[in-house]
């Protein structure tokens, strides 16, 4: 499963979170030497440490030993390390390749097909459609990657999956140069990590990587009324033009008869491969965007095999598309409570995301807006805010960025990086009929661990209801 090669010297994992973590236990249960090192500090990193030292791997939790990564056969690097980062900037030096946990992983899957899913959004809700969707239809599939569940913990299973639902980030692509799906899906395009990437094209041209090893048997899924897929496809050697060197090519769209999923809004049902599949009001998901992620997911998991395109299995899949629910933090509603209605969107960390949150909005919406600036503009937001902002409560390191892009275009107050007090001026100002939306925008590094404890800590706090008045 190894190359000879890397069992001549140490392979340096880089990062003890969960990539890094799955990668040294399967590369020590093949044997490899693992130098693992962490340049953070803490209860839970020495905990990790103290494993993966138990499986036989030299452990370094609070640095890296650059002279001894420069030394490496293989540098395996964690995908929240950028190649800016002093240990693979030791590597390149070094002249040592630069791989991550996917590319190990997939090694150890030789069997397993995949259906991969990129993009700027909706990744994590078009993945678990994928999956829910295979299961339904009786298939053995498992969902990794981006997702939650690294790839390299399934190849440690016992027993590997017949098909993988894999969501693959830019930064997991940027280091995966095998990616070669059974099926690729690009959801949409558009600016996002600009605080890793020098510009937009930049991270456009990782996200073209899940196509690289595109041939005559591969299948696409692309997001027709999206010009930047659209081009980022077009721009791929054979691509397209010619099927025979790049495989097929099936398209979805929110408008077009001609894709071969589309939405026919006239009669509000999801068309898929020339028949009706769905009824719009069977599918529990808020928005046009979520209709768009089951068109991807239903076409993506049809075409992957012929065997589910009949009657039958059309019916499966549509059945299994309505008992399909959202998944946490992603326009996850929380409740209501004095006709205030408050919304958990933590996962919108792009302005892409909030967008689409704030055209789904029909009620005065009060948004709760920053956190970490990851470099895109916030003015894209000044049009549907007009629409339906109520007020935006702009907080956290972002604050002075998103009040220059967007005060006086809207109604604007900016707050310090308490969230609490973040939480009770929404509620002051809330009236009932309003909605309350945490669509940030923005990462929550500056104030939280991820945006899961971001989203817990907005549900606590709307839930918790107003502090009783001092006596
Ligand atoms: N670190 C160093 N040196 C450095 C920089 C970081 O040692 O110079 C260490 C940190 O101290 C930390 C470790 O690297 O302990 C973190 O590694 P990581 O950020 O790659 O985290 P993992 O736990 O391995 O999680 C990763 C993905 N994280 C990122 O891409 C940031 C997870 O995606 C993914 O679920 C997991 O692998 C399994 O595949 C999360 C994510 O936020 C959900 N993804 C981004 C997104 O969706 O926008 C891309
Ligand atoms: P990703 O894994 O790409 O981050 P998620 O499914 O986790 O995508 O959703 C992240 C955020 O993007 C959520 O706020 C969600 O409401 C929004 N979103 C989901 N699908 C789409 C889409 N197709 N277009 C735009 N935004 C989307």
């Amino acid at each position: 499963m190894i190359p000879d090669s890397w069992r001549s010297g140490e392979v340096a994992v880089i990062g003890m979170g969960k990539s890094g973590r799955s990668v040294t236990a399967l590369l020590r249960r093949e044997g490899a030497r693992v130098y693992v090192s962490d340049a953070g500090k803490s209860a839970a990193l020495e905990e990790a440490a103290a494993s993966l030292r138990a499986l036989g791997a030299e452990v370094d939790v609070g640095s890296h030993d650059l002279a001894r990564i420069r030394r490496a056969v293989i540098v395996v690097a964690s995908p929240g390390v950028p190649p800016t980062a002093s240990p693979l900037i030791a590597a390149r030096q070094g002249g040592v390749p630069i791989v991550g946990e996917i590319e190990i992983a997939l090694r150890f899957l030789p069997s397993s097909r995949s259906i991969a899913v990129t993009g700027t959004n909706g990744k994590t809700t078009t993945t678990a459609l994928i999956g829910h969707l295979l299961r339904a239809l009786g298939v053995d599939a498992v969902d990794a990657g981006n997702i939650g569940t690294p790839l390299a913990e399934v190849a440690l299973r016992e027993k590997h999956p017949a098909w993988l639902a894999l969501e693959l980030s830019s930064f997991q692509l940027h280091d995966t140069p095998s990616i070669n799906p059974d099926v690729g899906v690009i959801t949409n395009l558009g600016p996002d990590h600009l605080d890793r990437y020098a510009g937009p094209d930049d991270y456009y041209a990782d996200k073209a990587l899940l196509l690289a090893n595109a041939h005559a048997g591969s299948k696409w899924v692309m997001n027709g009324d999206d010009a930047e897929v659209l081009a980022l496809h077009r721009r791929l050697p054979g691509t397209k033009r010619d099927a025979a060197l790049s495989g097929r090519t099936w398209t979805f769209s929110l408008s077009d008869p001609g894709a071969d999923a589309w939405y026919e809004r006239a009669r509000e049902r999801l068309v898929v491969l020339g028949a009706p599949l769905i009824p719009r009001r069977e599918l529990a998901l808020l928005g046009d965007h979520n209709v768009a992620n089951t068109l991807a997911a239903a076409l993506a998991v049809m075409v992957g095999d012929r065997g589910r395109q009949t009657p039958q299995a059309r019916m499966q899949i549509a059945r299994a598309i309505s008992s399909f629910r959202a998944l946490g933090h992603r326009l996850e509603v929380v409740g209501e409570s004095g006709g205030v209605l408050w919304i958990n969107d933590s996962k919108a960390t792009n302005v892409g995301s909030t967008e689409v949150a704030l055209k789904g909005m029909t009620r005065p919406t009060i948004l709760l807006l920053g956190g970490r600036h990851k470099g895109e503009p916030y003015t894209a937001l000044a049009e549907p805010l007009r629409r339906i902002g109520k007020k935006v409560l702009v907080y956290g390191e972002a604050a002075p960025i998103a009040e220059a892009d967007l005060g006086g275009l809207v109604p604007l107050e900016r707050l310090g990086s308490s969230f609490a007090e973040v939480m009770e001026r929404a509620r002051s100002l809330a009236e009932p009929g309003d909605v309350v939306l945490l669509s940030p925008a923005c990462s929550s590094y500056d104030m939280f661990r991820n945006y899961e404890e971001r989203g817990a800590e907005f549900k606590r706090l709307a839930r918790a209801g107003p502090a009783p008045a001092a006596k």
